[in-house]
């Protein structure tokens, strides 16, 4: 058993990796995954209200108004109950930040640092398989059938908003509202920054810093 339940954030830019890191940290820490973009391309998929609500702002690469996704996130989070949690996506902005501090405050915050000419060639390759939130890309985790999840070889689909031009505006919204939320971070003295070209540099950095806080609660 962990001493302590860890409340974690993965932050990074678009197709930073978050995403691939995550799901690495869940197969060896008991933790949750709470992917902000995950649920709602999920809703999305399903057409439910809040997804008939969203699917605009995704599509065109645009924030969802900071009202709606606190509300839907910390009623997420309270779902998850006597586990470690790893945030992905959320908060975003600082509005996001602070309402999140109100109800959970958080222990540590990884920040993820990718070069953005290594992202906007990477996001051409993605491809999800929407019901689960597994990412691919050809040639770093090439499917096993094109266009098919290896797992339930249901089919895979490029994401609306990898086209370049709204990454570009992803990007755009990062620089200017997600950067003071690493700075809001930063302030607390809970940041920590973990940098490479590809996520098979970055996750043995992130190992390093997440094995002493679950000493003998490693999976794998
Ligand atoms: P998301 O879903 O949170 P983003 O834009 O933050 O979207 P994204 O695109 O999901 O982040 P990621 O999770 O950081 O990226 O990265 P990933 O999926 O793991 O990796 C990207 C690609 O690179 C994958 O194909 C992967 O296989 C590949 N890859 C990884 N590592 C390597 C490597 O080393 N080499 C190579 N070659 N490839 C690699 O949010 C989406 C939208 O939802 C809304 C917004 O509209 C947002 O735009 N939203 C919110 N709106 C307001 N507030 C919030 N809090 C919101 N949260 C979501
Ligand atoms: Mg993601």
């Amino acid at each position: 058993m962990s001493t302590k339940i860890l409340k974690a954030l993965i932050l990074g830019a678009p197709a930073s990796g978050k995403g691939t890191i995550s799901s690495r940290i869940v197969k060896r820490y008991p933790m949750v995954h709470v992917s902000s973009g995950d649920k709602l391309r999920d809703h999305i998929e399903k057409q439910t209200k809040l997804g008939m609500e969203v699917k605009k702002y995704l599509n065109e690469g645009k924030l969802v108004p900071d009202e709606v996704m606190i509300k839907f996130m910390i009623t997420e989070l309270k779902n998850v109950t006597n586990k470690s949690w790893l945030l992905d996506g959320f908060p975003r902005t600082i509005g996001q930040a602070n309402a999140l501090w109100k109800v959970q405050p958080v222990d540590v915050v990884l920040n993820l640092v990718v070069p953005f000419e290594v992202i906007i060639d990477r996001v051409k390759n993605r491809w999800v398989h929407l019901p689960s939130g597994r990412v691919y890309n050809i040639g770093f985790n090439t499917p096993k059938v094109e266009g098919l999840d290896d797992i339930t070889g249901e089919d895979l689909v490029q994401r609306p908003d990898d086209k370049p031009e709204a990454v570009r505006h992803r990007l755009e919204i990062y620089e200017s509202t997600t950067r003071p939320v690493i700075d809001f971070y930063k302030k607390k003295g809970i940041l920590s920054k973990f940098e490479g070209r590809t996520s098979d540099e970055i996750w043995p950095k992130v190992v390093n810093f997440l094995d002493p806080l679950f000493e003998n609660d490693i999976k794998s």
